[in-house]
């Protein structure tokens, strides 16, 4: 079972009930269980889900303090792809961007298609938009750690409470202040889930040759490609190559692509 999981119950008497069923997940949002934590099964590393049933998930990055992490974002974006969960952007903290830093950020993405949110959780910027963007639905914030989701949330819904991390040099890795994924209802049909900040993620279940798909702004190529079956690396007339020297493609994106190719070579499935 994951948070966000509906199930069916009997009741056993009026103050207990007992769990039948978990009902068919609409969709569900999963990465490979982190190394560390040791889970895996037969040396192969566990599905970890982090939440189910979402209508969204907003990715939080920090345009500062942690420095925006593009590579992050991408993967990130890779396994919203993958499970067909619609991904929002925010880049929160732009009161400490007074070299506007943001924009080229924003400028790749919003291109790309993705809705990008520029917020400050502490001077109280872009929380309107943002919470206009969450009335109705279920979201999950998930982003890197100390990026200021759960200052995000307790800005937007100062009822929650939640707890924020204290440092405020993120350059100082391994804080993570949040530790459990926790749903919380907002009003009948809004609800949001803060889950624990993340430092490496892969995503599950995703085959090399699928990869590309992910990258949306791959597709209208990937169909010129010589071989079918190409992974738009090495392979001679790859269109994905093509459109990237010809800056129709952004490199940047193109790196992080080849990134997590990368991974593959270590293991089938990842
Ligand atoms: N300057 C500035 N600091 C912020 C902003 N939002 C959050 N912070 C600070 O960033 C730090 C981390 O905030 P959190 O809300 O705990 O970050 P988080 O993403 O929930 O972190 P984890 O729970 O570890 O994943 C805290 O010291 C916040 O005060 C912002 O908009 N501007
Ligand atoms: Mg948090
Ligand atoms: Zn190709």
């Amino acid at each position: 079972m994951a948070v966000g999981d509906r199930v069916r119950i009997r009741l056993a008497d009026e103050r207990t009930g007992v769990i039948e069923e978990v009902l068919p997940r609409k969709n569900y949002l999963s990465r490979k269980a982190p190394r560390k934590k040791g889970a895996s099964f037969r040396g192969e590393r566990l599905e970890q889900i982090v939440a189910a049933n979402l209508d969204q998930l907003v990715i939080v990055t920090s345009v500062l303090n942690p420095k925006f992490n593009n590579r992050l974002l991408d993967r990130i974006l890779v396994a919203s792809e993958s499970s067909e969960i619609t991904a929002k952007i925010v880049i929160n903290k732009i009161d400490l961007d007074s070299n506007d830093e943001r924009s080229q950020w924003r400028e790749l993405y919003s291109q790309l298609g993705y809705e990008v949110f520029e917020t400050s959780a502490v001077r109280k910027r872009g929380l309107k938009e943002l919470e206009t963007a969450l009335g109705g639905k279920t979201t999950a914030f998930w982003g890197a750690s100390g990026v200021g989701k759960s200052s995000l949330l307790n800005a937007l819904f100062p009822d929650l409470n939640l707890k924020v991390g204290e440092i405020s040099d993120y350059s100082k890795k391994g804080r993570h202040t949040t530790v459990t994924v926790s749903m919380v209802k907002i009003n009948e049909t809004t609800w949001v889930v803060d889950t624990p900040g993340i430092r490496e993620i892969e995503p599950y279940g995703l085959r090399k040759e699928d990869l590309g798909h992910m990258f949306v702004e791959f597709k209208p190529f990937i169909h010129d490609c010589k071989f079918n079956s190409c992974t738009h690396y090495h392979e001679p007339g790859c269109a994905v190559v093509k459109a990237v020297e010809l800056g129709k493609i952004d490199k940047k994106r193109y790196v992080s692509y080849l990134n997590i190719l990368g991974t593959f070579e270590e293991e089938n499935t990842y």
